[in-house]
Formats: C-alpha cells, structure tokens, sequence
C-alpha cells in the first residue's frame, strides 16, 4: 500500500460551479487521474467544507459518459469526426453567413455554468468576428439587480463575516441550507451567539427548521408583505427620519402609494397575517436587522418591484449601510474588480444585436433582417433551463445549423449540428469567483489530461479565430490572458504570482456598502422613485401575472402555484445523468392539496398548464404553504423533465429578469 499511497497527490484548486459559494478544494490525484474532491481547510470562507456537487466533479470529470471526440450529425445520427474537419467546416459557416447574412444571423446562446474567467473568451471571439446577436437579461438574478441598480445604483452586500454584527437576521427567499451552505453555517453560528433568525419562505425549507420564526407566504407577493411591514413602521413611528430626509429620493411618492391600500387588505393578498407584519415592523426597528434575499422571490412578473419594495425597508427602518445591516442581494463588486473589457474587446464589434434571454426562442423563430442562419451554445442547456421548453425545441431544432460545445451528451446537445468536446475545470487553469455572496477569487490550475480528444473552450476559440482571420487576437498564454483580467488589481499588489502561491485572494471591496451613504443613482441617494426611469420608476403594488388578483380565469383553470426551485445534489441539469440510472420526477405537493385530492406519497400525477405537461410522483411536504407545489429544475427530456414545459417566457417587470415561479398549473392523479 505504500507504494500506492505515495502516487497520490493533493492540490489546491477551485470549485467552477455557479453558485454562491465559490469553494476552495484540495484534490486528489493519482496517475493523471482526479481520485477525490474535498474542501480546502484553509479557504478563508469555505473552510474546509464543500457540497456533494462539488464532490461530483470527480464524477463528472471521470465519467464514462463524457463527450470524446467531435460529432456530426449527418441523416440524422452522429458521426465522429476530426477536429480539423469540424473546425475547417464550422469556421465556413462562419465566414458564409457573414458574406451572405451579415454576423448578426448568428445566435450566442449560453449561460453561466463556469465561473472561469477565462469562459469569457467566447465574447472577445464574437466581438472580433464582427458582432453576433448576443443574449441580454439573466434567468438566474436579472429582476432583482437591475431593481437595485434603481435603487442604490449597484447591486452590492456586506461581507459574510458581518454577519456577526446582525441583532435580527432575514432570510428571505434564499434557499440557504441547500444552495449557499457557508452562509449556512454562518447562521447557525450567530444563532448560538444569540441572533434573532427568521426565514420568510412559502416553503418550509432547511433554514426554516433552524429559525426563530418561519413566516410563510403566497407565492410572489413579497413586495406587498414589505409594503404592509413599512406601513406598519410608519403607523408606529419607527422611520429613520434622519436617513430619509438627508440620503433618500422619492420617500412622499411611497407615502402615498401605502395610503391607497388598507393593512387587512395587504394581509389578505399575501396570505400573512398582519400581526405578522407588526411584528416584523418590530424586528426592522430593533437594528441592525440584516436582509438576505434570495433569487427565488424574484422570478415573478412584479419581480423587481418585489426586490425595491424590500430594499425600501431595508432603507426606510436605516438599516442601509451600518454593519450587521444591509439589502444584501448579490455583490457585483466582486465581478467589477476584473479587467473584461480589455478581455472580451466589445469595441471591435461593427454589428450588434440583442434577444431576451427568456425570449430567445420566440426572437429566433420571428427574426428577419437577418434571420438566424446558426446558433453556437456554450456553458448552458437551454433544452432544460430556458421557460417554455416546447418553443425552444422548435427554434433549436429548425435552425439551420446547432454547435454546441459541452462536456456532456444533454437534451441541447441532442439536437445539435456539431458537438464539440469540452474540458472539464480539473483540465485547465482558470480563475474563479462569484458575485453571488463573498469576496475572494480562487486560483484553479489544470490538474490533470482531458480525456479522449476533449478540449478547453478557450482552444476551440483560439483554432476558430486562427481559421477566420483574426488569429494575433488570440494569440495569448494562459498566463499571459490571466494576467490581462488581473491588471487593475496590479497596483494594490495582487498579481497572478500571488493568488498562484496563496490559492485565494481577498477583493477590495467595500465591506459594509453605502456606509457614506454616497449611492450611485442620478440623485446620489438612495430613490424610493427611480428619477430617470419616468412611469416605471415608481413603487407599485404589483402581483404576479399568474395568480387570482390579475388573472382570475386562469386561477380557476389552474388553481396550484408551481415553483421550480434548484435541486439539492446538482447544479441545475448537470448531475441527473450521474447520481442514479433513472432519475423520478419528484411532485412535492402542500398537505392540503394532498387533502383535497386523496393523495399519498408516490402516487403517480400529471401536472399541467396550456404550456405543457410534466409526469412524476408525490411527495406530500410536511409543511408549505396552501396550493403550492415545487418540482425541483433541472430534470431532463430523457428523465421525464423539463419542468420549463410548463413556465413562461415573459420577462420580469423591469424586462431584465425571468419569471420562472410565476406559473399556475393543474394537477390529477394517473392509473
Ligand atoms: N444545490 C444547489 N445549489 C445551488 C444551485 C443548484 O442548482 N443546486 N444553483 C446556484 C444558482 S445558479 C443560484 S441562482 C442560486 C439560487 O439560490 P436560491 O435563491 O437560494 O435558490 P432558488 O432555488 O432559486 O430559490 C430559493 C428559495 O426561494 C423560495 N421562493 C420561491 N418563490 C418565493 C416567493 O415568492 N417568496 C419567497 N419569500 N420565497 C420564494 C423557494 O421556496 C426557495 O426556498 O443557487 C446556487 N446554488
Ligand atoms: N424552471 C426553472 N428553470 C431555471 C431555474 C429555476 O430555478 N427553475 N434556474 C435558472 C438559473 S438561476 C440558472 S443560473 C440557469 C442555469 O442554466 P444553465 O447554465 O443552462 O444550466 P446548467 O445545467 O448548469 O447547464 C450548463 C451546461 O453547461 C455545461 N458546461 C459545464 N461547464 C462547461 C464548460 O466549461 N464549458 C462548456 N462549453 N460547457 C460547460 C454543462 O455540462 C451543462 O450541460 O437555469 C435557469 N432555469
Ligand atoms: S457547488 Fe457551491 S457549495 Fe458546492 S463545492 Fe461548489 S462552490 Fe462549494
Ligand atoms: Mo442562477
């Protein structure tokens, strides 16, 4: 065994994944092979800890089921082919559609699941080629930043370790113990020191169970609970006359719309009672109450008018910069600390055209002037994660020409052109982070070989731009492309030779945020009424789409509410095919819509909407609250998903963000 034990080697290396930990990782490898995943005891956040997606990596990397070498679809199946043919014949294309369409009859439909640096490449690819038709929006955080963007200017938080400084803590809407296990942590430990915990969820989630109170909700009516908790605040007095008067815009417009609507009224919408809402007037008043807001609350129609309602609390109770406060959404100051424009040259690009990313789909089948010739997908499957799933099939597959470059054979892939192999994070060197929740950046070298003929994306861009003429552009070492995102951080002594030799570094950012209550909006203050945005710019009490106060015929049709939220063991669509040889749809359904429809555990459902239908088996919730239901994305074709045959296309109020939870459906049992 010695000899054994004396192959094997750990290194440090990083978590790629998207989400809003960005890991550290000591990895095992052995003979040019990735043996184990495990948690860097030395990562100042992570600490040691990692999650079972994480671990997967090994899995993923290893799997038998990888793509090797480049396909070709002809009559219909696949056929490998060389690199050099898929190249040579993609490269054609590229250069046929430029003469004969113009470069925007090209669509770049991808999404994030790489937080590499380096993935970014594809844009400088695009741009130098002459500008393709690129998504604009986010599935994943679109309504809710561009809502803090309104409010504050940037969509920043405080650092996790001011945490410690929190008196009350909200959680709202964030899945914590299954998608941001550190923050996690983090709770249980100030709950110890004495916190106050409350979760507001319409689902009895993990974080719920450690709470000092779960506060449940009807689905997408956050905004209004925030409304009735500053209306309370008001009534008792409890204000921050001093921050309102000096640092905020806007504050009478808000007076007056919480004028237009009685408590009960708002109590009767949102499903909470307004006992509740006095009582959480008392939490907002006793500071610093910190807020922690997830991505689910803000995939409905009034989405980022849900988000500034919460920021108005945040900003009205002055729990607006002081530490242990905060409307902590994301940190884009995380992403902003890199140098992108030098790395994607936006500038080069003479055409340029935008589709919505929830509406891609529809834009790809309506466009004219040009019409779209190809798509090229990187780090996405939009086949499972994009709303409307029976649109999608349709513009995917009547394109004229698919490349979709992966590392594995998903229901995108399925209908692809061309399939190009792509390396795993284990097989290249890249730098990671997340401007999802903390600060530090992570080195990631390459550990070990890419199986078959699999290689990084950043190759493919560099032989494709060589074969288009515009080759010296890519003509960079790795070193020398990571030192090119890393140059404005150079003069505060943070180079590549120091995030290589110490594994992370810390960003400088502003820990507490708008603690000089200097905002980035047009005001300079925080604006209850955003001042450019004209009509849209104002507050509203608005509810989803799909629910009885908008839409009451739809109500009656489809009387359940459908979330959709992230899986526990993976990362969206990309570990199904590993964990089990036949992933079930699980059907979590409310106890009383079990009731009222005779329902066990495991029976066998359909559940529908005029979109599509998804078959599964029941799961009864011990708690959750009435008529809602959750089946858990990601699930694909193949397995019997995707749950987006059901959701939406429309985007969110401020157009930037996707309405993935506002979706009514039916549900009846089968034979
Ligand atoms: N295990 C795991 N972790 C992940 C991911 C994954 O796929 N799997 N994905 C990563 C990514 S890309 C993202 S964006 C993040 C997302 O992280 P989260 O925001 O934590 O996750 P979501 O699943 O989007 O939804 C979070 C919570 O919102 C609640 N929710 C839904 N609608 C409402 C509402 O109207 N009001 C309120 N108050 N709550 C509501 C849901 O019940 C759920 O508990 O997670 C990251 N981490
Ligand atoms: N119904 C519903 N739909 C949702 C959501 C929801 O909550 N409910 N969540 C939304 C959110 S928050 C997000 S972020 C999106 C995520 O949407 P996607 O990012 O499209 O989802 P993933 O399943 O992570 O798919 C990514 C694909 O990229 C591949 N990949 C991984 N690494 C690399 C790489 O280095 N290079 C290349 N070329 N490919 C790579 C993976 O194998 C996988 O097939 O989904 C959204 N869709
Ligand atoms: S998926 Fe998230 S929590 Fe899990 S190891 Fe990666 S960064 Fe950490
Ligand atoms: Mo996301």
């Amino acid at each position: 065994m010695l000899g054994v034990e004396t192959l094997a080697e750990v290194r440090k290396a990083a978590c790629p994944l998207n989400c809003w930990d960005s890991c550290g990782f000591n990895v095992t490898i052995e003979q040019d092979r990735v043996m184990k995943v495990e948690g860097d005891p030395e990562h100042p956040i992570t600490q040691g800890k990692i999650c079972g997606r994480g671990r997967m990596l090994e899995t993923r990397t290893n799997s038998t089921q990888r793509l090797l070498h480049p396909l070709k679809k002809v009559n219909g199946t696949f056929e490998q082919i060389s690199w050099k043919q898929a190249l040579d014949e993609i490269a054609e294309k590229f250069k046929e559609i430029k003469e004969k369409y113009g470069t925007t009859a090209i669509l770049h439909s991808h999404d994030y699941a790489n937080n590499g640096i380096l993935k970014n490449i594809d844009q400088r690819f695009f741009n130098c080629y002459g500008g393709v038709t690129e998504l604009y929006g986010s599935l994943c955080w679109g309504a809710g930043i561009e809502a803090q963007k309104w409010d504050f200017g940037n969509a920043w938080s405080h650092e996790p370790d001011d945490l410690y400084n929190s008196k009350n803590i909200i959680v709202w809407g964030r899945n914590v113990a299954r998608t941001n296990m550190h923050f996690y942590e983090k709770l249980l430990d100030v709950k110890k020191q004495g916190a106050n915990i409350y979760v507001i969820d319409p689902l009895f989630n993990a974080t719920a169970k450690i709470a000092d109170e779960h506060i449940t909700i009807k689905p997408g009516m956050d905004g209004l609970l925030a409304a009735g908790v500053i209306k309370e605040m008001l009534r008792l007095g409890f204000e921050d006359r001093e921050f309102i008067e000096q640092s905020t815009h806007g504050f009478i417009d808000l007076v007056e719309l919480l004028a237009s609507v009685s408590l009960e009224k708002l109590s009767e919408m949102t499903e909470v009672s307004s006992k509740v809402m006095t009582k959480l007037a008392h939490v907002y008043a006793d500071k610093p109450t910190a807020t922690y807001m997830g991505l689910g609350l803000q995939r409905y129609t009034n989405g980022g008018n849900t988000i500034r309602l919460i920021d108005a609390l945040a900003a009205i109770s002055g729990n607006i910069g002081i530490a242990g406060g905060g409307a902590n959404y994301a940190n884009l100051q995380v992403g902003q600390s890199f140098a992108f424009d030098e790395l994607t040259l936006a500038h080069r690009r003479n055409d340029h055209r935008k589709f919505s990313i929830m509406k891609q789909a529809e834009e790809v089948l309506m466009a004219t002037d040009p019409e779209i010739k190809m798509i090229v997908v990187t780090c996405g499957n939009p086949l499972t994660q994009v709303p409307d799933t029976h649109v999608v099939e349709k513009a995917f597959s009547t394109v004229e020409t698919l490349v979709v470059i992966d590392q594995f054979m998903t229901d995108t892939a399925m209908l692809a052109d061309y399939v190009l192999p792509a390396a795993t994070a284990f097989e290249e060197e890249d730098l990671y982070y997340s401007s999802m929740y903390h600060h530090y950046v992570n080195y990631g070298p390459k550990l070990v070989s890419s199986p078959g003929e699999v290689q990084p994306d950043l190759w493919i861009w560099t032989q494709l731009a060589g074969r288009l003429g515009f080759g010296e552009d890519f003509n960079f070492s790795r070193e020398e492309w990571l030192e090119m995102t890393l140059k404005p951080l150079k003069e505060k002594g943070m180079t590549l030779e120091k995030l290589k030799a110490q594994h992370t570094l810390e960003l400088p950012v502003e820990k507490i945020p708008w603690h000089d209550h200097k905002f980035q909006t047009p005001t300079g203050k925080f604006e209850f009424t955003a001042r450019q945005k004209g009509d849209l710019g104002h507050l509203t009490l608005a509810v989803p789409v799909e629910s009885k106060w908008e839409n009451p015929e739809l109500a009656a049709k489809y009387p359940y509410h459908l979330l959709t939220i992230h899986p526990m063991r993976s990362n969206h669509s990309q570990n199904y095919h590993l964990l089990t040889a036949k992933p079930k749809v699980k059907v979590e359904i409310a106890p009383n819509i079990a009731e009222d429809l005779g329902l066990e555990n495991g029976d066998c459902v359909r559940v529908w909407n005029d979109r599509g239908e998804v078959k599964g088996f029941i799961s009864i919730l011990t708690k959750a609250h009435p008529d809602t239901i959750n089946i858990d994305e990601g699930i694909w074709k193949r397995f019997g998903g995707s749950v987006n045959q059901m959701t939406s296309s429309r985007d969110s109020d401020n157009g930037l963000g996707s309405t993935l939870y506002d979706c009514l459906v039916n549900l009846e049992k089968l034979d």
